[in-house]
Formats: structure tokens, C-alpha cells, sequence
């Protein structure tokens, strides 16, 4: 059985399936590896255009394969180097969107935060139980979060390691939308609608925007400006303009 599953649409949309279903699709190593190894390809892949990463209908993630943790000691934490994991999803060009059903806590709630986009179905829960269990966060929960809702309520997830329903987490800036019914399906309308856009001015909105939350205003607004006079040198955007103007969809290229 695939711990992952790819498929891709006409649309250019990548469809990431994690598929542990017996282990509430727990982060074990290999799955880790994986989902890294998927995410280098896909970010190359000029046929993609959006990436869906769901766990399907009733799990998104359960946090890290507790088993890993039961023995490892501090050199085997440290020679696992899994930040490189999670560095090729973090570093994906293509916008990703998160379609969560049921639970992504822990590493799962992490593996959302490093999609640009969270979609949740309204059962969803969402949390940091890290300190239940003697360990904490280390793939972005109390970073991801902190720049996401804030150090008062970050402090009440990761300490409490309480669980948060979907609207609590959107009302705080968590997620981008809370949906009835499978995550899945609305993710997917979202990211075709993207995948119809021209690839190079969806790179640089998601590059300028993730770039600039860590930079002075100044020095990001910079950034924006220099990022739109250089698409001022791509066919689409001349094509997208005269789409406009002529009345007719635009035919992007990606060029
Ligand atoms: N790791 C391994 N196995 C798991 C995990 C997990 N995180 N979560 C669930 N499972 C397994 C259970 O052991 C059980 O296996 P079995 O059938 O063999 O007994 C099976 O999945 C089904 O689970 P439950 O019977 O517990 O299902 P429930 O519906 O009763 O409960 C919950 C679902 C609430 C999700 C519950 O399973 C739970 O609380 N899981 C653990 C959540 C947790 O503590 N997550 C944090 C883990 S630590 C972590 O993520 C650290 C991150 C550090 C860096 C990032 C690395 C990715």
C-alpha cells in the first residue's frame, strides 16, 4: 500500500494523498521522506501548477509517528536531519493548499502550516498536544503559529496542548476557510482556480508574501514593487491585459 498518493489533473493540479489510514496518517520517517522527495518533483514539474495535500475524508494528520521517539536518543534526533524534510515543502514554488478533515495535531497541525492556504472542514481539530507527551513542537508549532495567531493564543495551544475546533482556529488566523462536508473537494476548486492563472505571477505573489512577513515594511514593499516590474517582462502578462481588454479568457503559458 501507498503511505502517499500523487495524482495529477488535465488542470495541473497535484492531488498529495498521505494514506496511513491505521495510524490516523501518523508522520512516520518514511512518510516524511516521501512527502519531501514528492514535493522536490513537484516544484519542478512545469505540468503543476497547484498542489492539494490532503489526508482524505477522515484524517488529515495525527501528529509524528510516536513510535520513532520511543527509544531515539538526542544524536539520533539530530542525525535524522528531517528539517531537510520539511525544507522541500517549505521551499515548494507551487502555492499549496491544505485540505484538513478530522484531526492535524502536533506535526500534523505543522505539515498544515506549511501549506499557504488552509482549507478545514468544520469537524476538524486542530492542536499542538506536543506537551502531553514530554516533548514539544519542532517542525514550526510554536514558530508557524506564533506568526499566525500571536504569542498569547500560540502560548495557550503549545502549553495547554488543549485541541481547537476549526472556527476557533479561523477566527484566530489559522485557517482560510472552514467548510461543510470534505475539505478536499473545495481545496481542489480553489487550486484550479489558481492552476488557471499564469504560473509566474502565482510564483511571485506566493515568494513576495512569504519572504516579506519576516522583513521591515520597507525593505518588503520594495520587494512587491520590484516583483511586479518584473513580470512586466513576461508574455502573460501582456497576454492577461489584452484578455481583459478584448473581452476573451486569457491563454497563460507560463512564459
Ligand atoms: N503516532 C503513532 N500512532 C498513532 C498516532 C501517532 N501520533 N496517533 C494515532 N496513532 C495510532 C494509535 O496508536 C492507534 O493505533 P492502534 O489501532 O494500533 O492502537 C490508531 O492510530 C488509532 O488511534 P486511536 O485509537 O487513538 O484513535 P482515536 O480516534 O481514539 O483518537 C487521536 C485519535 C485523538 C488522533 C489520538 O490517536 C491521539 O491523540 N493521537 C496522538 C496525537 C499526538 O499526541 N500527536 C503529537 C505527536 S508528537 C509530534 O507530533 C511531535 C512533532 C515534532 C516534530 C514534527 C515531526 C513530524
Amino acid at each position: 500500500m501507498d503511505i502517499l498518493k500523487l495524482r495529477v489533473t488535465d488542470e495541473g493540479v497535484a492531488i498529495l494523498q498521505l494514506n496511513r489510514p491505521e495510524a490516523k496518517n501518523a508522520l512516520n520517517l518514511a512518510l516524511r521522506q516521501e512527502l519531501a522527495e514528492k514535493f522536490d518533483e513537484l516544484s519542478s514539474n512545469k505540468a503543476v501548477k497547484a498542489i492539494v495535500l490532503t489526508g482524505g475524508e477522515k484524517v488529515f494528520a495525527a501528529g509524528a509517528d510516536v513510535n520513532d521517539f520511543l527509544t531515539a536518543t538526542t544524536r539520533e534526533m539530530y542525525l535524522r536531519h528531517t528539517e531537510a524534510y520539511w525544507k522541500s515543502i517549505s521551499d515548494c514554488k507551487k502555492p499549496i493548499i491544505a485540505a484538513v478533515n478530522g484531526y492535524a495535531l502536533g506535526g500534523g497541525c505543522e505539515l498544515a502550516m506549511h501549506a499557504d492556504i488552509i482549507i478545514a472542514n468544520e469537524d476538524t481539530k486542530f492542536g499542538q498536544p506536543e506537551v502531553r507527551l514530554g516533548l514539544m513542537p519542532g517542525a514550526g508549532g510554536t514558530q508557524r503559529l506564533l506568526r499566525a495567531i500571536g504569542k498569547y493564543k500560540t502560548m495557550l495551544w503549545v502549553l495547554s496542548g488543549k485541541l481547537f475546533n476549526a472556527k476557533e482556529a479561523s477566527e484566530m488566523g489559522l485557517v482560510s476557510e472552514v467548510v461543510s462536508g470534505d475539505a478536499t473537494i473545495h481545496a481542489l476548486e480553489v487550486a484550479k482556480t489558481i492552476a488557471g492563472f499564469s504560473t509566474i505571477s502565482v510564483e511571485q505573489i506566493k515568494e513576495v508574501t512569504l519572504l516579506g512577513q519576516d522583513m521591515a515594511l520597507d525593505g518588503a514593499l520594495a520587494l512587491e514593487r520590484k516583483a511586479l516590474q518584473i513580470l512586466f517582462d513576461t508574455k502573460d502578462q501582456k497576454e492577461g491585459v489584452s484578455a481583459f481588454l478584448e473581452k476573451r479568457t486569457p491563454n497563460y503559458q507560463g512564459e
